[in-house]
């Protein structure tokens, strides 16, 4: 019995770490629940670590996908997101699948709205 104890907090110690290790958003331009000017040019996401990948899009309020996004470009802890299209007045949320420095695969959301 003691020693499947010491297995179990083993376990919880590893998993502990590597969530501590887990890249995670930091900041974003609009910043949760702001406002993206009618004109602006790229979205911007900040995290606390080193990216590898990511992958964003961009949903209206019903959830729909709206194709207004280019190519997410990885620069360090940034990930910048041109707006190749554009976006109608109305409340959206952009969500970037991305691998952190670590390899794990998670998801950011924020949620903005665009005024015309
Ligand atoms: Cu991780």
């Amino acid at each position: 019995m003691p020693k499947m104890y010491g297995i179990a907090a083993g376990v919880f110690l590893m998993t502990g770490g590597q969530a501590l290790a887990h890249t995670h958003l930091a900041s974003s331009s609009p910043a949760e629940g702001g406002v993206l000017a009618a004109d602006a040019k790229e979205l911007t996401f900040i995290f606390d670590g080193l990216m590898k990948e990511a992958t964003c899009n961009a949903a209206d309020a019903s959830g729909k996908a709206v194709a207004v996004l280019g190519q997410a470009q990885v620069d360090r802890e940034k990930v910048h997101v041109p707006v190749t299209g554009k976006f109608a007045a109305g409340a959206y949320a952009m969500t970037c699948h991305y691998k952190g420095v670590d390899g794990h695969e998670m998801n950011a959301t924020v949620k903005f709205t665009v005024a015309n």
